[in-house]
Parts: C-alpha cells; structure tokens; sequence
C-alpha cells in the first residue's frame, strides 16, 4: 500500500507516520508537507532515512506540483493532515486558512479524481460544531449534530468537510472524514496549550490562562487518534463521518494547575489574561459509532498520557528550544504581549461580576 499523507511534519502528522512505520512496516509512506513554521523536518529525522518513506516538500495549495506528485507516484491512500491549525493565528489572519485549508483540500481531492485513489481521508476536528454550553454536561457531538462553527479555523474545517462530502456525493470519490477531539503528545507546537504552559512554567514565566479558565476541552493522546484513523481507513465505510473522542473532559485550569504540580512549580505563575474572541466554551465527543462500528476504543488513560508527554517535554528540549529560539518570539510578543492581566474570576464569583 501507498500512502500520501500531507502535513506528516507536524504534531499528528509525524505521530501517524511513526505508528503506521510500528504498525504497518510494509507500506510506502510519502509525506508531502510545505514546512510552514509548524512543519519541523527534525521531528521526522528518525524515518527519513528509510527506504520506504519519502519525503516532498510543497503545498498541497499547488496544484502542479500536486499533479506530479500523484502522476509519479500514484498512491493508494490520501491522509490530508496538512491545514493551519491554530485558532488564535486564525482570528489574526484568516487568509491563509482559507486557502490551505479549504482551497488544498480541493486540490488534493481533484488529484485523486484525475489519477484514482482507494480512500480519501480527511482529518478534521470537533471544533466543526461549535461548543456546548457549561450547564448542559448530558449532551455531546454526534455525527448528527449541525455544524455551527466559531472561528475563522473551525470554519475553514468545516468547509472542508462540506467539500468532502460533496466530492464524494457528485463524483463519488471514496471519502472518509474523522473528526477528533483535541490531541495532546509529543512533538505538538509550543503555541498550543499544553506544550506552551509546560515550557512556560519550566522557564518561570506566567502562564496565559484565557478568561476564567473554565472552557473545557475533551483531551485524546495522539496516539490513540493515530490508530482511529488507521482503523478507518481499513474498516470505516466511505461517505462516512467518524468522531473520535475518549470523554476525558477537562478545564483548561485544572490541566494548567496539573502542569505547574508536576512540574513543582507554582501556581502564582497563572495569569488570567484576556479571553480568545469567540472562545467556545466546552467540546465533548461522543464517540459511539466509531466505538459500535469499527470496535475503537482510547488506549491511554489521561494520567498516564500527560505523564508522558511532560516527560517528552523534559528530555527533548533541543526540539521545541530550536523553535522557540526563532520566529516564535515575534509570534509570542505579539500575541501575548497585548493581553491585559485579568483578576482571576471563578463560578462562584460570576453573580457579582454581572
Ligand atoms: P500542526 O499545525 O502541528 O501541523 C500542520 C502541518 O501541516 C505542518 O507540518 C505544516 O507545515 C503543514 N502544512 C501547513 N500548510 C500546508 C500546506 N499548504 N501544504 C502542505 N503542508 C502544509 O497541526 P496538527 O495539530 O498536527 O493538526 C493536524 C490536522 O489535524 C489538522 O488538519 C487539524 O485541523 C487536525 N486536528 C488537530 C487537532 C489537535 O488537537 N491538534 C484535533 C483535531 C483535528
Ligand atoms: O495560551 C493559551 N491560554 C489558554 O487559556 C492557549 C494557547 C490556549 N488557551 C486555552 C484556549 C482553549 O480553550 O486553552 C484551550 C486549548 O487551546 P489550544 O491549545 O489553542 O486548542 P483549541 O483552540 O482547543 O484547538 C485545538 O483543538 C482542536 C487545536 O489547536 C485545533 O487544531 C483542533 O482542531
């Protein structure tokens, strides 16, 4: 089998490509990514060297350069893991969402209707269907529920979603699309919460909690998230939505506090500092069908994962130090440099406030 997997340089990428190396060692792997700031070529440095994996560095927004790829090397299976994913650059500068997450689907997808393809499959995100409210701890995403998004990222998800389907429905290309919940685990860019708070705390900086802290987020190790895919890709019925989600729901404060113990540092380095725009509230999965159809389950207990993932942390420091030495320190500046610390506000406060 050949597999193209795109974005395979950064955070779940990288993590699918090590576990389908462990899992499947007789496939082809090519990765095609373009390297963005979020694309590091060291983090794949332990298969690169392998005679069957490839890597090609372009965009999946070029389209000749996609063409060729596919006319080369006709792959099998499409795993399109490449997008911007961060949702605070996204309120920044939608642009450039846009065009690598919707317009390179499209591009990607028009590739496998030219040159064929056995499966397509896009990896989206639960962010498709906006939030939940705090009060309502008895409802869930299903694959059924609207989607209603929030930011210009979770939009240009969405739009790709939408577009996959309708590829599959107009032309019937073999589509499948996965919806995971956030991950956390090695190799995860510092701008995202978890790494940021555990490289922030290890340097005794403030940590930027958003708001009260108390938005929820339903927390998967990527690993697990790796191996969902894989079993939809051999067993997962095209046309189909998969969510992926472990119920392992946490607030943002609980898991910065979690941080600062394991680390023996302080919780006085929390700072409340002003909240994301549009800051959705609660994420929660329900993850039945994949469950029910395909006998998927989460592996890793949430202990165990974050456990890990410090310790990843710890004893990789030339990795996320390289990239915080860099680009990064602007990225920082500017998004951190403009949020006013806020007196931090609890539930039980909430009444008074208002
Ligand atoms: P990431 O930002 O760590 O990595 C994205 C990768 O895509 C990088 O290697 C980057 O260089 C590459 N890329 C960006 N634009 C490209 C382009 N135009 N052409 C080729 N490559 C390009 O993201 P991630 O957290 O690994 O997320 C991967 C996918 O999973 C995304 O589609 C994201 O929406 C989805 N997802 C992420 C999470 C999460 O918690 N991180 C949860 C659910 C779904
Ligand atoms: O400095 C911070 N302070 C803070 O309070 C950062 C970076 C985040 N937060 C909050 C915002 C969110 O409520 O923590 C929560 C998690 O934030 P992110 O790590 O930015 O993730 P999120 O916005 O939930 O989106 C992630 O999960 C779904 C991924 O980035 C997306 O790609 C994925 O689709």
């Amino acid at each position: 089998m050949k597999l193209l997997v795109t974005g395979g340089a950064g955070f779940i990428g990288s993590n699918f490509i090590f576990y389908m190396r462990k899992e499947h060692p007789e496939d082809l792997i090519i990765c095609l990514d373009s390297l963005t700031y979020a694309g590091n070529l060291s983090t794949l440095a332990s298969v690169m060297d392998q005679p069957n994996f490839k890597f090609v560095k372009a965009s999946i927004t070029d389209r000749r350069a996609v063409y060729r790829l596919f006319e080369e090397e006709q792959p099998d299976i499409v795993v399109n893991f490449a997008a911007e994913s961060h949702v605070d650059r996204s309120i920044e500068n939608p642009e450039v969402f846009l065009e690598t997450n919707i317009i390179g689907t499209a591009v990607l997808m028009d590739a496998c209707r030219i040159y064929g393809i056995r499966r397509f499959h896009q990896v989206s995100t639960d962010e498709v269907y906006g939030d939940l409210p705090l009060d309502r701890p008895d409802r869930f995403f299903t694959e059924q529920t609207p989607l209603h998004t929030s930011s210009p990222y979770s939009s240009s998800k969405a739009g790709a979603d939408l577009l996959a389907l309708a590829y599959h429905r107009t032309y019937g290309l073999p589509v499948t699309i996965s919806r995971c919940s956030n991950n956390y685990g090695p190799y995860q860019f510092p701008e995202k919460l978890i790494p940021l708070m555990i490289i922030n705390a290890l340097h005794n900086k403030p940590l930027p909690v958003y708001g009260k802290g108390e938005n929820v987020r339903d927390w998967l190790y990527v690993e697990d998230h790796c191996k969902a895919i894989d079993r939809i890709l051999q067993h997962g019925r095209v046309g189909e939505v998969y969510n992926i989600g472990g119920h392992n729901e946490m607030r943002n404060i609980d898991i910065v506090k979690l941080i600062c113990n394991a680390l023996g540092k302080p919780e006085s380095l929390i700072t409340y500092v002003t909240d994301r725009k549009g800051h959705d509230m609660r994420y929660a999965i329900d993850p039945s069908k994949i469950h029910s159809e395909l006998g998927w389950l989460p592996e890793t207990r949430f202990q165990d994962g974050i456990g890990r993932t410090i310790r990843w942390y710890l004893e990789n420091q030339d990795w996320w130090k390289t990239i915080i030495s860099g680009e990064y320190q602007n990225y920082y500046e500017k998004m951190y440099g403009g949020r006013s610390s806020a007196a931090p506000l609890t539930s039980d406060m909430k009444g008074k406030e208002e």
